[in-house]
């Protein structure tokens, strides 16, 4: 694991801004970052933009940061990186911070106004639009109906299925098996996790039979992939032929303008409590009206409920995977406290050991997510304090928006996603107890399961 500074994590583009303070990001001034300047392009104007923010070196800092309404996307010992719109940024130089536009996403020729683009741009052309998705999901479920199924269980605000698959040893049964969820997409401009869900759909299915621990898996578990929470905001994201740097959904908002909540702050748990999200719709983190107020978070928050079978959640592990840098993160977002109620000592060391050993496979960094910046409505305090199932947050690939940022290249796609492989079989093999990765599986999982 990689040493840490105190007040924040530690990476190689952190190095070299702690050596240079002075120094902007070499990758950005490379690629020619645009001036301060506003500009007067209309379209430019609409769309978020990614700041470079020096000075915030503590969680509260970033914190209060975050209250601006901005995204963090990257934090380093002593500088952050935000997608924030004008507003945002202005109110982010209020603080007194000093703001360096980072380049934005690569654009591919604007398509003519009202033109409805169909796929993503070269050089991306590898990641799936929801039709792609949807046909390649088909295509499997075709192909391997004796451990593949597909149900949709729901739809967005738009009206796109939401699915569900289940993987598993005959899988048209409900079997006796500890249940394993993976979930992706919140987040629309966080592509690569949707080509993270389709990996595990290939792997799961292609090496049944051949590879020796999915075999063992699939015949040992249920596995639950919902491989695109939020499908709308990512079609809305690639559909004009740039990038738009969309994160939410597309719900609109009462007596605003302002379309969008952040779905991960939309979740019934803690929801709002705690300067973790906004109350503003114009907002990166706004948190909806309302706890679940968002379509899709209804539709997953039900299916997951679904599982609870004789009073007892079937599901006992999870990731959600995010974009990006690089790391493990556990609950709870909405505190900075280790345990407390909700959180034991013994379920505090189960997190943090099976996330450090998921991380010492992938090489992310593993932290508690509020060592990051607080937030509160995520989906992973939900499934953790209301569900009780060890639940992480994955961000994926790239470390630093000098990598690609939100938007890497199609050809990272296959490294990408089978790095994460071991993280996941660990996590699925260690579901029928997970107190065992603090050698404590007697005195919590006696006589339970099967392994
Ligand atoms: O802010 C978020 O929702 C996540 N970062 S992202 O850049 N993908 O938007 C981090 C969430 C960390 N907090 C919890 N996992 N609770
Ligand atoms: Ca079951
Ligand atoms: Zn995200």
């Amino acid at each position: 694991m990689r040493p840490r500074i105190p007040g924040g994590r530690t990476t190689v583009l952190a190095a070299l801004l702690s050596l240079s303070l002075a120094a902007p990001i070499a990758a950005a001034q490379a690629q020619g970052a645009p001036p301060h300047r506003p500009t007067s392009a209309a379209a430019d104007t609409e769309l978020p933009h990614q700041y470079e923010v020096t000075g915030p070196t503590t969680a509260a800092a970033r914190t209060a940061l975050a209250a601006t309404g901005a995204s963090i996307d990257e934090v380093h010992a002593r500088a952050v990186v935000v997608t924030a719109s004008r507003a945002q940024a202005a109110a982010a130089r209020q603080l007194g911070y000093v703001l360096r536009r980072l380049p934005d996403p690569p654009a591919a020729k604007p398509a003519a106004p009202g033109a409805k683009v169909k796929d993503f741009p070269p050089g991306y052309t590898g990641y799936h639009t929801y039709a792609e998705e949807t046909k390649e999901i088909d295509t499997l479920v075709a192909k391997y109906p004796a451990i593949l199924s597909k149900q949709v269980i729901g739809t967005s605000h738009e009206g796109r299925d939401i699915l569900a698959l289940k993987l598993s040893k005959n899988v048209t049964k409900d079997e006796n098996e500890p249940e394993v969820l993976f979930t992706a997409h919140q987040h629309a401009r966080e592509h690569l996790t949707v080509e993270m869900a389709l990996y595990l759909l290939n792997e799961l299915t292609s090496k049944y039979g051949s590879d020796d621990r999915v075999t063992k898996l699939l015949d040992s578990r249920e596995i639950w992939i919902v491989p695109d929470l939020n499908p709308d905001g990512g079609e809305y994201d690639i559909s004009s032929g740039n990038f738009r740097m969309w994160r939410k959904n597309r719900q609109p908002n009462a007596g605003s303008n302002e379309v969008g909540t952040d779905l991960n702050r939309n979740w019934d748990f803690k929801w709002g409590c705690c300067n973790g999200s906004s109350d503003d719709p114009g907002d990166e983190t706004y948190r909806g009206p309302s706890a679940a107020s968002a379509p899709e978070v209804q539709v997953v928050s039900k299916f997951v409920r679904s599982r609870i079978v004789n009073g007892t959640q079937q599901i006992k592990t999870a990731i959600d995977f995010h974009t990006y840098s690089e790391l493990v993160l556990w609950p709870f977002g909405f505190t900075n406290d280790e345990t407390g109620p909700g959180m034991t000592q013994d379920e505090h060391d189960t997190f943090a050991t099976l996330g450090k050993k998921m991380a010492a496979s992938n090489g992310y960094t593993p932290e508690q997510s509020s060592e990051l910046y607080i937030t509160d409505g995520a989906i992973d305090d939900w499934l953790w304090g209301d569900q009780r199932i060890f639940a992480y947050t994955f961000e994926m690939y790239p470390s630093s928006s000098g990598s690609g940022g939100f938007y890497p290249k199609d050809s990272v796609i296959p490294k990408e996603t089978a790095r994460n492989r071991d993280a996941v079989l660990q996590l699925a093999e260690i579901a029928d107890c997970p107190y065992r990765a603090i050698g404590k599986q007697d005195q919590y999982c006696k006589g339970k399961g099967k392994g």
